[in-house]
């Protein structure tokens, strides 16, 4: 595991870079967007995983400095991605305690206005269904907001944090990220393709878009279509790229 002190100097140092997964729609196959996800470029450890540091700094400032960093990057990216003639939208992942910062919103825009090529609209906030529910109220209310200035929210990891319905209705996200938990075992379990099921007809009742996330294979791929879940993301479509790799994926992948 890193140290605080060592993951300040990284982001001071640069040596933090976001992969990026596509997303796509499985019966047109447009590419519909891409999930930023991070990476640290350690001079002596190699690629290090999220794992190794984003609970280091977890409940600490620098877990905030760090998402603003990755959203700030993520938009950059885009805007360099339209200069190459490529139109893709982001996801960023939003930790708990990012969420619930007091000037989320303020921050957020200032963060937009500095890549004023890039519209808002191709920016979604992926936040945690279990972390959102933590304070639903103030969650409730930036959602709201972003969708105000055209960001939009995904539950992610959906169906494996409490589900209220309750509390589904009070989240006004967008979209709903199904965990890739119900889609490793589909073809063989019953009950984890009621739970995806479940979970497309609530999205579709609520009207919210579904993503499946964990397609590694193409039966999962065509089962979750016929299930009416069209879009997907997953090591069958793509594992995480480089930036620089993405508009070449984007080419070959039609
Ligand atoms: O590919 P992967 O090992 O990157 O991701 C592991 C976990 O780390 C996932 O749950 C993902 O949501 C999370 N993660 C990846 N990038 C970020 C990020 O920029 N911010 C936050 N908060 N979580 C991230
Ligand atoms: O933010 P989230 O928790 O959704 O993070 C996605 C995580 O899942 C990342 O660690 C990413 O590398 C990983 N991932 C993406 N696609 C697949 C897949 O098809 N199979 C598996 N096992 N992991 C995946
Ligand atoms: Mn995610
Ligand atoms: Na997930």
């Amino acid at each position: 595991h890193q140290t605080l002190v060592r993951i300040e100097q990284g982001l001071e140092r640069g040596e933090f870079v976001l992969h990026y997964q596509p997303k796509v729609n499985m019966r047109s196959g447009q590419l519909i967007g891409a999930e930023a996800l991070i990476r640290w470029q350690h001079p002596e450890e190699g690629l290090v995983g999220p794992a190794a540091f984003l609970p280091v700094i977890e409940n600490h400032p620098l877990a905030i400095r760090l998402g603003e960093w990755v959203i700030g990057s993520a938009l950059a990216q885009v805007a360099a991605w339209q200069g190459e003639g490529l139109r893709v939208p982001v996801s960023v992942n939003i930790g708990a305690h990012h969420l619930q910062v007091a000037d989320f919103m303020p921050r957020l825009c200032r963060l937009l206005a500095a890549r004023p090529e890039v519209p808002p609209a191709m920016l979604e906030l992926e936040v945690l269904e279990s972390s959102a529910l933590e304070s639903l109220q103030q969650a409730s209310r930036v959602i709201e907001a972003c969708a105000e200035i055209g960001v939009s929210f995904a539950l992610d990891d959906f169906g494996t944090g409490y589900s209220s319905l309750a509390y589904l209705k009070r989240l006004p996200a967008a979209c709903l990220k199904i965990d890739q938990m119900f889609v490793r075992d589909m073809l063989h379990d019953s009950e984890d393709r009621a739970i995806l099921q479940a979970i497309i007809g609530l999205a579709s009742a609520f009207r919210r878009k579904v993503i499946a996330e964990g397609v590694e294979t193409i039966e999962q791929g065509a089962l979750l279509l016929e299930l009416g879940c069209e879009t997907a993301q997953g090591f069958y479509i793509s594992r995480p790229l480089p930036a620089a790799d993405l508009p070449g994926w984007a080419a070959g992948w039609l």
